[in-house]
């Protein structure tokens, strides 16, 4: 063939693909070293778009980049295939949840195939096939027999248009639902959910360990989710009540200056205390909670929101010095942080202090804060400001000339000495919510008595089938829709002859990929949910691919599970994800593209339109891969004509007609060529590795505009150097290109896979850099004649200049008025007296 034509060379390499399956790894032993490439599944919810395009190509070039290494490669793909979409749609249009999204799988499975990632296609999973998902109430029963999974009746986000629940992060800093755009609103119920908090502190301390391999930003994400505070925890007497009442602070340091008690209006104790109230308090609160309850935790936080509250006609007794204080109930503070109740101290804390402002409520001072001149900060009740800064303690007892620190050191003392308190430590994470009230979702494998016991569903049960959609009412209306299938949902107890009926509830997705990588291991295994042993050989995941949006929760819920099974001694490693790369946005004209904006462009038409290849390579040229890209800056026509270029040459080599490579040892033909070849070895592996992937596209294009110019010029298309270098190309190339490599390598007379041909080892005799010498003039005179790299740099050189003795001499007692650096000849000084 004459030109470059993708589809004829696509039409030729699928069907040998397909045949070939060269990306499927077996489970034996082959004595090569093992990497595991996971690109983040994705979601059925119609075709591929261009996030998958970018995500499943900046993956695929790092698997590809291992098995050119040397490396046994598992790179997998399944499907995330349960979650409200389908079941929306299914809603929506009437369509069975499962068809819909079955036939989207297909119709992905079919765009995978052109667009070629090197997956190994014979591990595929779905989370919502029962063979995938009785492996989820399996690990349910495991966290249940542990006391990891437990039901409790709290407050949870609903969303009253999905009529379901969200979790925190589903709650948009407005209060709306990031799913329906609703208000989100609190609600109570009885949910399930798995004791993460129990692994709080592992899961902060172990991302220490990920700082050189994971994203930063990440990293803070999960820091901050977790969200360790360390203070005191301090016991308040109520008046009129048995027990005493914690609170959480990380002040116990101003213990003295707590002048008031504020609880949450939606915690038990604020019910408590508002019920033994006068009737008009009673209903004050009544209309307060209420109120409370239309806001979000955001909201209920936010430092500018007017604060609000209702006194609840009792009072507390300060332990460290037997003041009677007021308690209040305030949305300000959360029911389900620390205790729900805290000690106000308002000269130090600007929520404190506002409330106790609109409310005329005591302010004192226990801290001397000083400004940078030593002057004492006007006092807080006048000026509104609470001093949060560090200071000498007053107005506090035995606590009296102490500093900050020093302080809260010996007030935990104090405490601990009289029972009163002790050092406690709080997190923001809270247990994880798992229930949803859904349909499309892994059925909980718990029976319920009518005595209200519960049993699991015997190992031996499972799985506990989803029963069919038809004939249930799949609407959201805040119970679950299984509730509806009686027949599915009673069930006889074998041993008693007692009815029992089906938990209702189906799992939170999150469940499903929070375990996933290691069903790969063993994607058919029908005895178990991963093979411990395949997992010692695996696991950890050495590369993890996909987008910032699971930066936080599905990062975080893997890490847990994965830290559980661990401890069930499943696993032995305790970190599931040992490298993690972030992919940016694919933007149109700078805004997110989206259906309802117009300004989607289909990763189907383009895929049509210019092939995976040229696709491929321009997501990769357009930047850093953790940098968003803009559709309209980039030229897919700019990478079809590289790809082009690059066949070429080839084509050109093949038709040079010496025909047979074996009887080229390497060793001859054009130097230059050959150094800037062996250049391109020795640096694209440290390119790849530091997700460098614009760069090595970059370098390619060089390699070939440097090749073409050989073949042009005196060397021509027959010289072993030009061959050389036309399988450097087709090998590096095809981590993005691999049709166009694909191709290549047959025309240079190699059989198919170049996908498997594991790259040379560049001569470090090529790798010896040039030398230039460069000529130092000072006011028009040769001083001296510097030998230097060829690759140095002009700082470097300017260096090298002004460290040269006689350039030195010449400009004793002169001013340099001018130093112009003409890299590789010559550096020019200019001087005055
Ligand atoms: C007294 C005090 C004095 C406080 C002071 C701060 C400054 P972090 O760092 O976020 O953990 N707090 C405790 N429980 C709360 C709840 N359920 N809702 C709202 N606020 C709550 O914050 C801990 C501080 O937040 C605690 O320390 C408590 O106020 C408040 F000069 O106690 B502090």
């Amino acid at each position: 063939s004459d030109s470059y034509d993708f589809r004829a060379i696509q039409d030729r390499w699928l069907p040998v693909w397909d045949e070939l399956r060269p990306f499927e790894v077996g489970s034996e032993e082959t004595g090569r070293p093992r990497k595991y490439v996971l690109d983040m599944f994705p979601y059925p919810s119609g075709d591929l778009h261009m996030g998958h395009a970018e995500a499943f190509c900046f993956g695929d070039v790092l698997a590809r980049y291992w098995r050119g290494r040397g490396y046994d490669v598992l790179h997998p793909i399944g499907w995330d295939s349960f979650g409200l979409p389908a079941e929306n749609a299914a809603i929506k249009r009437g369509v069975d949840p499962r068809e819909w999204t079955y036939a989207n799988i297909d119709q992905q499975k079919s765009s995978f195939r052109l667009y070629a990632p090197s997956f190994d296609w014979s591990r595929v999973l779905h989370t919502s096939d029962p063979e995938y998902y009785r492996w989820n109430q399996w690990l349910f029963l495991k966290m249940y027999e542990k006391g990891l999974a437990y039901r409790k009746a709290s407050w949870v986000n609903w969303d009253p248009e999905d009529q379901t629940v969200l979790a925190n992060e589903q709650v948009l800093p407005d209060g709306t639902s990031e799913r329906s755009g609703a208000m989100v609103v609190k609600k109570k119920l009885t949910q399930w959910y798995f004791r993460i908090t129990d692994y709080a502190d592992r899961l902060l301390d172990d991302l220490d360990a990920l700082e050189d391999t994971w994203p930063s930003k990440v990293l803070n994400m999960q820091r901050n989710w977790i969200g360790r505070s360390r203070g005191a925890e301090v016991e308040f007497e109520i008046e009129g009540r048995d027990a005493r009442v914690p609170v959480f602070t990380t002040r116990p340091d101003t213990l003295h200056g707590a002048t008031f008690m504020v609880v949450a209006p939606d915690s038990d104790l604020a019910a408590e205390l508002a019920a033994g109230a006068s009737e008009e308090v009673r209903a004050q609160f009544q209309s307060y909670l209420e109120q409370a309850q239309q806001q979000s935790e955001i909201e209920r936080q936010s430092a500018d929101r007017e604060k609000t509250g209702v006194f609840l006609d009792h009072f507390a007794v300060n332990p460290v010095n037997g003041e009677r204080i007021p308690v209040w109930a305030a949305d300000y503070v959360l029911a389900d942080y620390g205790h729900g109740a805290i000690m106000a101290v308002p000269a130090h804390d600007q929520r404190d202090l506002d409330f106790a402002r609109k409310y005329d409520l005591p302010v004192r001072v226990v801290l001397d804060v000083r400004d940078a001149d030593g002057e004492t900060l006007p006092d807080p009740a006048e000026s509104g400001i609470a001093l949060t800064g560090d200071g000498t303690l007053v107005n506090s007892g035995e606590l009296d000339g102490l500093s900050k620190t020093d302080a809260i050191g010996r007030a935990i003392e104090v405490l601990e000495g009289r029972g009163t308190g002790r050092a406690s430590t709080t997190y923001r994470l809270r247990d994880w919510l798992i229930s949803r009230q859904r349909y499309w979702g892994t059925p909980i494998p718990i029976l319920h008595g009518a005595d209200g016991s519960m049993r699991p569903v015997a190992e031996t049960e499972l799985p506990v089938e989803l029963p069919p959609s038809a004939g249930l009412d799949l609407k959201p209306k805040g119970t679950s829709p299984l509730g509806g299938a009686t027949k599915w949902a009673t069930v006889t107890d074998p041993a008693t002859g007692e009815t029992l009926s089906r938990d209702p509830d189906t799992m939170d997705t999150f469940v499903d990929s929070s375990w996933y990588y290691l069903r790969f291991l063993a994607a058919n295994d029908g005895t178990q949910a991963f093979d411990p042993e395949q997992a010692k050989q695996w696991g950890p995941i050495d590369q993890y691919a996909g987008g910032v949006e699971h930066a936080i929760l599905h990062l975080l819920y893997s890490r847990f599970i994965t830290k559980v099974l661990h401890d069930l001694g499943y696993l032995d490693f305790e970190e599931p994800f040992t490298a993690l790369l972030n992919q940016g946005m694919v933007l149109l004209d700078g805004a997110k593209m989206s259906k309802s904006k117009g300004n989607l462009v289909e990763f189907a038409s383009e895929l049509r339109d210019h092939g995976a290849d040229a696709l491929r390579v321009t997501l990769a040229f357009a930047g850093p891969p953790e940098d968003d890209i803009d559709w309209a800056d980039v030229s897919v026509q700019g990478s079809a004509k590289f790809l082009a270029r690059a066949w070429r040459i080839a084509r050109d080599v093949a038709e040079a007609g010496e025909g047979d490579s074996a009887s080229h040892d390497g060793s001859s033909g054009d130097v230059a060529l050959r150094r800037h070849t062996h250049r391109l070895l020795a640096d694209a592996p440290g390119l790849v590795e530091a997700y460098k992937f614009n760069v090595v596209v970059a370098r390619l294009m060089e390699q070939v505009n440097v090749t073409r110019k050989a073949i042009d010029g005196a060397t021509g298309s027959a010289d072993p150097a030009v061959r050389e270098s036309a399988e450097a190309i087709a090998m590096i190339l095809s981590l993005f290109a691999p049709y166009a490599a694909e191709d290549m390598w047959a025309m240079l007379g190699h059989e198919p896979t170049v996908a498997l041909a594991v790259w040379p080892e560049p001569d470090p005799a090529l790798l010896v850099e040039d030398e230039i010498t460069l000529v130092v003039q000072v006011d028009g005179k040769v001083r001296d004649r510097l030998t230097l790299p060829a690759s140095v740099s002009e700082a470097d050189a300017e260096a090298a200049a002004r460290a040269s003795e006689s350039v030195q001499r010449a400009l004793e007692g002169r001013e340099v008025v001018k130093f112009i650096v003409r890299v590789p000849k010559i550096i020019s000084i200019a001087s005055k007296p």
